[in-house]
C-alpha cells in the first residue's frame, strides 16, 4: 500500500513536469498568447461591472489592453461645454493600469453620444467645440494612452462610400483631418486611430471610403496611426475571409490596424479562429479587442457573440487561445516587421528598427523601432523580448547618436547619464515568458533614431 501510494505521488510529479515543459509551453490566457508575437488581446470594460469580482477575475487574468466602453467619449468627459469630468474614465483607466494593461481611448468626435449641448451645435461654433474637447480630454490623458479613436463612425452605411451625414460632417469635409491634426498636437505620444464598422470586407464601399481617405491622409502629411476595425459580425454584417486582404491593404497605406471590437453572433469557434489567424497574418496588426469580458456584458447579449459564457470559457475562447499559441514568435518581433509600410508617405510611421540581436539562452534582446516622427520629434516603441527561458526583470542599454533626449517614457523607468539611457522594468512587465515579449515606449526630442539596444536580465 504505501509502495503503491509512493508510486503514484511519483508518477503525478513526473506527469506535472512533462505537462510543463519550458521550452514551447502554450501560454494559458489570452494576453499572454498574444505577447508571444508582440501583441495584445484586449477587452472593452465597463466601469460599472468592476465592483463584479466574476467579472474582474476573467478580465484582469486573460486580457492585456482595455477599451472603456462609453467611459471616455464626449458624453462621459464633456458633459457640460468647457467642464470636463474624467471620474468614470479614470475609474477604468486606473483599474487597468494597477493591474498592468495598457488603455485604447474611445472616442473623441463622434456623431454618437454626444452630450446635448454639443448635439445642439452647428457650423464654426461645432468645429471649435469639437478642437476644444478634443485638446481637453487629451491634455488629461497625455502620454498614457496606447492609442486614441480620434474619429469614429464618420462613413455612411450602404453602397455611397461616402461620408456619413451628421453635424460635424455639415461643419466641413475638412473635420475629420483638423481633428487629427489638433490631436497630434495634444499629445504626440499616442497612436491616433480612425475606428469604424463595416469596413472589414474588402468589396464593400464603405470599406473603400475608408481606404481612400487614409491613402489621401498619407499623402499628404495628414496625421494618422492606425485603422481600427470593429468587427461587429452578425448575419446582416458577416465575416468574409476577404478581411486578410483588407488588412493588408490597409497596412500597405503606412498605418497600423487593429481589431476594436470584436463580437460575432452565435461566437462561431471557426469564425472567431479565422479573424485571430487574419490579424496574425498581418505583422502591423497590433492586436485584438473583444468587446466585453462575457456574454451577458455585451451590448448585445441576446447574439451571445463574446468569449465566456458566466466563469466559463467558449469553445471560441479556445480557438482564439490555439490560434494565438500557434503563431508563436511572428513577424512582428522582427525589425522588419512592416515590409508592406510605405515609408516616404509621410514622416510619422516610417518602420525604421534597431538591429535585433539573438537573445542568448536565458537573456533578452531589445529592438527600438520609431513609431512616428514629426519636426523636432519622434516615438518609439522598444521591444523586449526573452530567450528560450523566462526572464525576471530586464535593464535595456543604449546611446544616443546625435543628441536626442527623451521627453516621456512609459512602461519603464528610466535613467540617463549624457547621451547614455538605461531602462529597467516596471513592476508589473518584468516577468517575460520563454519566447515572450513586452514593449516599452516613449517620446523624444531631436531627429528619429534607432540605435542598437542592449538587454540584460539578471
Ligand atoms: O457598447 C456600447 C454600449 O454600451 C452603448 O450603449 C452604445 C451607445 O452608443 O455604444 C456601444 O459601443 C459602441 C462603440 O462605442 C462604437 N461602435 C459600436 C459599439 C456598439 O454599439
Amino acid at each position: 500500500m504505501l509502495i503503491a501510494a509512493a508510486v503514484g505521488v511519483l508518477g503525478m510529479v513526473a506527469a506535472v513536469t512533462v505537462s510543463t515543459t519550458p521550452a514551447d509551453a502554450a501560454a494559458s490566457t489570452l494576453g499572454a498568447a498574444a505577447a508571444q508575437s508582440g501583441r495584445y488581446f484586449g477587452t472593452a470594460i465597463a466601469a460599472g461591472r468592476l465592483g463584479d469580482s466574476n467579472y474582474t477575475t476573467i478580465a484582469n487574468r486573460e486580457f492585456n489592453m482595455v477599451t472603456p466602453e462609453n467611459e471616455m467619449k464626449p458624453d462621459a468627459t464633456e458633459p457640460n461645454r468647457g467642464q470636463f469630468n474624467f471620474s468614470s474614465g479614470d475609474r477604468v483607466y486606473n483599474w487597468a493600469v494597477q493591474n498592468g494593461k495598457r488603455v485604447r481611448g474611445h472616442t473623441l468626435a463622434w456623431h454618437g453620444q454626444q452630450p446635448p449641448w454639443m448635439q445642439s451645435l452647428s457650423g464654426s461654433s461645432l468645429r471649435q467645440a469639437m478642437i476644444d474637447h478634443i485638446n481637453g480630454v487629451m491634455a488629461h490623458y497625455k502620454g498614457k494612452l496606447y492609442a486614441w479613436d480620434v474619429v469614429n463612425e464618420a462613413f455612411a452605411d450602404g453602397n455611397s462610400g461616402g461620408r456619413r451625414d451628421s453635424n460635424l460632417q455639415r461643419t466641413g469635409n475638412d473635420w475629420i483631418e483638423v481633428a487629427f491634426r489638433t490631436a497630434r498636437a495634444a499629445d504626440p505620444s499616442v497612436k491616433l486611430c480612425y475606428n469604424d464598422y463595416n469596413i472589414e470586407n474588402w468589396t464593400w464601399a464603405k470599406t473603400q471610403g475608408v481606404y481612400n481617405m487614409v491613402k489621401d491622409f498619407k499623402s499628404r502629411g495628414v496625421p494618422i496611426d492606425c485603422v481600427g476595425f470593429q468587427s461587429h459580425f452578425n448575419s446582416g454584417s458577416a465575416y468574409n475571409s476577404n478581411f486578410r486582404t483588407t488588412l493588408q491593404n490597409f497596412a500597405a497605406l503606412g498605418v497600423d490596424v487593429q481589431i476594436t471590437e470584436l463580437d460575432i453572433q452565435g461566437a462561431s469557434a471557426q469564425t472567431y479562429a479565422a479573424v485571430t489567424n487574419d490579424c496574425l497574418a498581418v505583422p502591423r496588426c497590433n492586436g485584438i479587442t473583444v468587446w466585453g469580458v462575457r456574454d451577458q456584458d455585451s451590448w448585445r447579449s441576446g447574439d451571445t457573440p463574446l468569449l465566456f459564457s458566466g466563469n466559463n470559457k467558449k469553445p471560441a475562447y479556445d480557438a482564439v487561445l490555439n490560434a494565438l499559441n500557434n503563431a508563436g514568435p511572428g513577424p512582428s518581433n522582427s525589425p522588419s516587421a512592416s515590409p508592406s509600410a510605405s515609408p516616404s508617405t509621410s514622416p510619422s510611421s516610417s518602420p525604421s528598427a534597431s538591429p535585433t540581436r539573438s537573445p542568448l539562452p536565458g537573456g533578452c534582446s531589445a529592438t527600438i523601432k520609431t513609431i512616428n516622427s514629426w519636426g523636432g520629434g519622434f516615438q518609439s516603441e522598444v521591444t523586449v523580448q526573452a530567450g528560450s527561458s523566462a526572464v525576471n526583470g530586464w535593464t535595456v542599454k543604449w546611446t544616443w547618436p546625435s543628441g536626442q533626449s527623451i521627453s516621456s517614457l512609459w512602461n519603464g523607468r528610466q535613467s540617463t547619464s549624457g547621451s547614455s539611457v538605461t531602462v529597467t522594468n516596471e513592476s508589473y512587465n518584468g516577468s517575460i515568458a520563454a519566447g515572450g515579449s513586452t514593449t516599452f515606449g516613449f517620446t523624444a526630442n531631436g531627429n528619429a533614431a534607432t540605435p542598437t539596444a542592449t538587454c540584460t536580465s539578471p
